[in-house]
């Protein structure tokens, strides 16, 4: 029954590419304390490339409108897909991987599959999406972060990237705190509540149990807390929401 949380054969290093039209977004959020650290330290190998250095002419074009005609513009298929095959050519090809909202949802199971590969390759789509050739041209799998819409794949790509990187070993620093977090362990159990100092805090008291010193007691009842908060929030899944009128669309001026 051991946990397989951690990706034990992970490899040392791990590369990811994240392929977007909106490179400067990632600054930030890799240059943050953990994946930074991760990064330095030689743990993880990060890059962002920018498919409109692909794009043709001097416009450098990247998105059309759709064939069949309908709202917004589509991605063009030849800047991304040309972008991705360039980037895979600078070494072992990497798993492909398209952020759209119509993806498989993520979830902790699809984290540790993904944290397991040498290489991932996250490509970012913006307006209404991509051409159909791309994930087909590119073999790629889609991976959405969860029912309801972006305007780009960007911020879900961080997620991804987020969700997987501490799972390489190492990096996190604590493989304990990666062990026990919600959703990882064999039951997939979200956390029960925590606490720390004032026993007290606004009249609201520290359950007994948790300083009694008991290993077992405690252990026994974080575990009925786990189920219990599982329990809770389990009621709506796997959709939440009813199926049913269109989504009102509020647009000024219309
Ligand atoms: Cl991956 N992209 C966009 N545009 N919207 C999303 C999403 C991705 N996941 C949930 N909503």
């Amino acid at each position: 029954m051991a946990p397989t949380v951690l990706v034990s054969n992970a490899p040392v290093a791990m590369r990811i590419d994240i392929v977007t039209l909106f490179p400067e977004m990632f600054t930030s959020f890799l240059d943050g304390s953990l994946l930074g650290s991760a990064r330095k330290a030689g743990l993880i190998d990060i890059r962002v490339t920018n498919f409109r250095d692909f794009a043709a002419g001097a416009h450098r074009q990247v998105d059309d409108r759709p064939y069949g005609g309908g709202p917004g513009m589509l991605l063009m298929p030849e800047p991304v897909v040309s972008c991705v095959e360039a980037v895979q050519r600078e070494a072992a090809p990497g798993r492909v991987v398209m952020l759209t909202p119509g993806g498989r949802r993520l979830d902790q199971p699809l984290v540790e599959d993904l944290a397991c590969q040498d290489r991932l390759v996250l490509v970012c789509g913006r307006y209404e999406g991509f051409d159909a050739r791309v994930c087909e041209a590119l073999a790629a799998e889609e991976i959405s972060i969860g029912d309801y819409v972006l305007s780009g794949g960007e911020v879900a790509a961080m997620v991804v990237v987020e969700a997987v990187t501490r799972l390489v070993p190492g990096v996190l620093g604590d493989e304990e705190s990666a062990r026990q977090d919600s959703f990882s362990g064999v039951e997939r159990l979200v956390e029960g509540p925590q606490y720390t100092r004032p026993r007290e805090f606004r009249g609201l008291e520290v359950p007994e149990i948790l300083l009694s010193g008991d290993h077992g007691r405690i252990a026994r009842w974080r575990h009925e807390q786990a189920v219990a908060a599982t329990g809770r929030r389990d009621l709506g899944s796997p959709r939440s929401f009813p199926v049913q009128s269109p989504a009102p669309v509020h647009r000024s001026g219309s």
